[in-house]
């Protein structure tokens, strides 16, 4: 149980749809080697890590939607990420779309793994809020088709022990939702990290466009203070096919305060060190749940 780690998130600049996996896996492989040469000992990558944002098409042939998934984890083209961390000794999380075949059928889910140290997954998680729309809408200037393309996730909010850490994931959307948080911030979390791919333009809403960076650390921070947590977003930015994707990757304390903030719309790592006593000021204090919750006035929070 180490009283402090040093965590790091890795940006990624926009993936172009004819980008190869391994191109992007050379990409992720470099900012884990950066991150190692910090001493960082575990870095977060974006959600759908590995091929550009395809829900933002609508695709009506099921083998080239196939063609953005992964059957396995890790697969020979991701395979040199977890050498890589077993090699430098630092653990990461990797957002993917997966694909399985359950009871004869296919199922698709936005999910993300924790891999330890040594190179192991220590934890799955599978998207719970799927944001956007199931049915093409052309109006659209492009679609958010992530409820056609995905379940919603079947795994819960778990809380792994990754090399020693107490560590939740959470994937885009789900930051938006404080019931992410609280689940995990109940099971004691000590970082709640993930990926996310946020359009700046969102057609229903355009007025909340330029509130999209504002909303995107809202969540982040209010997650962090409200649960005593270390929270890590990472996210996939810039010009991508054509939409513009929010960077501001960042990493905040227990406090809510921001320890660190991409600034450019690229590949960017970043660091900071998380000392695990700053979780305890909060849960001691402030959010210390024993003392002042009443989860018997909550009841409605979790009715259907
Ligand atoms: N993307 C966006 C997100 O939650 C979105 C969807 C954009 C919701 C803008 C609200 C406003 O950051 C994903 N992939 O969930």
């Amino acid at each position: 149980m180490p009283g402090r780690i040093i965590l790091a998130a890795g940006q990624l600049g926009p993936i172009a749809r004819a980008d190869s996996r391994e191109s992007v896996v050379a990409r992720l492989l470099a900012m884990l080697t950066e991150a190692a040469a910090r001493k960082a000992d575990f870095i977060v990558f974006p959600e759908l890590a590995l091929t550009t944002f395809f829900p933002r098409w609508h695709f009506t042939d099921e083998d080239e939607l196939d063609s953005f998934y992964e059957t396995a984890m890790p697969n020979p083209v991701t395979r040199p990420l977890f050498e890589a961390a077993a090699r430098l000794g630092i653990g990461f999380n990797l957002g993917f779309a997966e694909l399985v075949r359950e009871g004869g059928r296919k199922r698709r889910f936005n999910t993300s793994v924790a891999v330890d140290r040594s190179g192991r997954i220590a934890g799955k998680y599978r998207k719970v809020h799927l944001p956007g729309h199931r049915n093409h809408e052309p109006w659209r200037p492009f679609q958010h088709l992530e409820k056609r393309y995905f379940e919603t996730g079947d795994l819960g909010f778990p809380v792994h022990d990754v090399d020693g850490v107490r560590l939740g994931m959470f994937i885009c959307n789900d930051r938006r939702w404080p019931e992410t948080w609280r689940v995990m911030g109940l099971k004691g979390a000590e970082v709640i990290c993930g990926g996310y791919n946020t359009p700046l333009h969102n057609p229903p809403v355009p007025q909340h466009d330029q509130l999209s960076s504002f909303h995107h650390l809202l969540s982040m921070q209010a997650g962090a203070y409200q649960n005593g947590a270390f929270t890590v977003g990472a996210g996939k930015a810039g010009i991508e096919e054509g939409c513009m994707l929010l960077g501001h990757s960042c990493i905040v304390a227990p406090t809510g305060e921001l320890a660190a903030l991409t600034t450019t719309l690229e590949d960017e790592v970043i660091t900071a060190v998380a000392d695990f006593a700053r979780c305890r000021e909060i849960r001691e204090n402030i959010f210390n749940f024993a003392e002042h919750r009443e989860p018997q006035n909550y009841g409605l929070i979790a009715a259907i």
